[in-house]
């Protein structure tokens, strides 16, 4: 037996060898490369340590991280040349936050490089500084865009909403909070094109801004508690024109509606507040967005209507978008209308680096961010990494408020 093993060992270490040696033959240079990461300007600390890096070969789709040192460095090796999408990110917990921003408050950082180009044989070095995103704050719990089948099979495109979160310890006003869907087709067909806009890292562009009213403290949402903004706000399930495969989002769970006054078909309920049009050129009936997926920002500007309005790089057409700036940004979600859509993302990869898709459109299905347990008094705290591949789940039905 053991002369039978010896053989075996004896016979495997030859194979090893021989694969090595042709390994050497095909061998493809590879690359060592590393990625310098800082905090951001106004932190106290430049270099950034415990930052995992991640690289990821746009071709193969193959990831290689590595975590920085204390000079801020990470190093990866053995990449093969090429097209890579590098995403930089750190979790500060609030001890670690507060002798770098001097506040006492859990922040999430991340920093990107789309479509890095890693040539071979090259020895050069990506420099990436944090962008850190207003964590621990309001986030989207819950997204509904898909809309319902009537018992009769027509689609029922009334029942979108959007439900938003205080993930931190603090009260948080919802006062002039805007939400806005932002331009680029979900991969309705397979010959769309990737928004104009792509090639933005630093700005979403909206189609349509809604803004919440108050006066700055009108509307208080305690920690753990979240507001709904409904496409429209009445109880589907009983509301005479509604439809009973729906939700409830009438009085006492919808907060806010969007009421598109110039519409000829809108309903407005009396005792839900509407929202604010800040910038609204196609509201359309209902300001419906993409049932195949759309891609939802909130944010604060204390001028929104000022903000700057383009027109989408490589199209003919006229139409402007509102550029909102990613440092403005509070939350961001991608949605998409299908598994291969990545191509299709509109938001910055800063903003969410990944994207989440439903199985079909007018099926019920909606968009639930993942709870990461229990906090102090109970409140659920909510998974918030800015990715929304890991953070969201489908659920085959909404839960406006549960
Ligand atoms: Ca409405
Ligand atoms: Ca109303």
């Amino acid at each position: 037996m053991k002369k039978i093993l010896q053989q075996v060992v004896a016979c495997l270490c030859a194979v090893t060898l021989l694969l090595s040696a042709c390994k050497k033959d095909n061998e493809v240079p590879t690359v060592n490369y590393t990625v310098k990461v800082t905090y951001p300007v106004t932190y106290t600390k430049s270099a950034a340590a415990g930052v995992k890096v991640t690289l990821t070969n746009s071709v193969t789709n193959t990831s290689t991280s590595a975590v920085t040192n204390e000079e801020g460095v990470a190093t990866l090796n053995g990449l093969l040349p090429g097209n890579y999408q590098v995403i930089a990110s750190r979790d500060l917990t609030a001890e670690e936050a507060l002798p770098l921003t001097g506040y006492s408050v859990a922040v999430y950082l991340n920093a990107s490089a789309l479509n890095h180009v890693i040539q071979a044989n090259s020895t050069a070095s990506l420099d990436l500084v944090l962008n850190g995103s207003k964590v621990g704050g309001l986030v989207f719990k819950e997204v509904f865009y898909a809309g319902t089948k009537t018992p009769g099979g027509t689609n029922y495109l009334i029942d979108q909403f959007y439900e938003i979160y205080n993930n931190s310890t603090e009260v948080m006003y919802a006062d002039s909070l805007c939400l806005a869907d932002i331009q680029g087709n979900p991969a309705i067909s397979s010959s769309v094109k990737p928004t104009g806009f792509q090639s933005d890292v630093n700005n979403a562009y909206a189609r349509n801004v809604w803004m919440i009213p108050g006066n700055g403290k009108t509307y208080p949402i305690e920690p753990g508690k979240s507001i709904i903004i409904a496409q429209t706000a009445i109880n589907h399930k009983t509301d005479p024109a509604g439809n009973p495969n729906s939700v409830d989002l009438g009085k006492g769970i919808s907060d806010f509606e969007v009421y598109v006054a110039s519409s000829t078909r809108d309903v407005d309920n009396p005792d839900v507040p509407n929202m604010i049009a800040i910038y609204t050129p196609t509201p359309g009936f209902y300001w419906q967005t993409y049932v195949f997926g759309p891609s939802m920002i909130i944010f604060k500007h204390p001028n929104p209507a000022s903000l700057p309005q383009l027109m989408e790089p490589g199209t003919t057409a006229t139409t402007l978008y509102m550029q909102v700036p990613n440092a403005n940004i509070i939350d961001g979600v991608d949605f998409l209308a299908n598994a291969t859509a990545g191509d299709k993302k509109r938001l910055p990869v800063a903003v969410d680096a990944g994207f989440k898709y439903a199985s079909g459109t007018y099926n019920g299905e909606s968009m639930v961010r993942k709870s990461k347990g229990n906090g102090t008094n109970g409140r659920l705290i909510y998974q918030d990494t800015n990715n929304t591949t890991d953070d969201f789940k489908v659920v085959p039905q909404a839960t406006p408020k549960k």
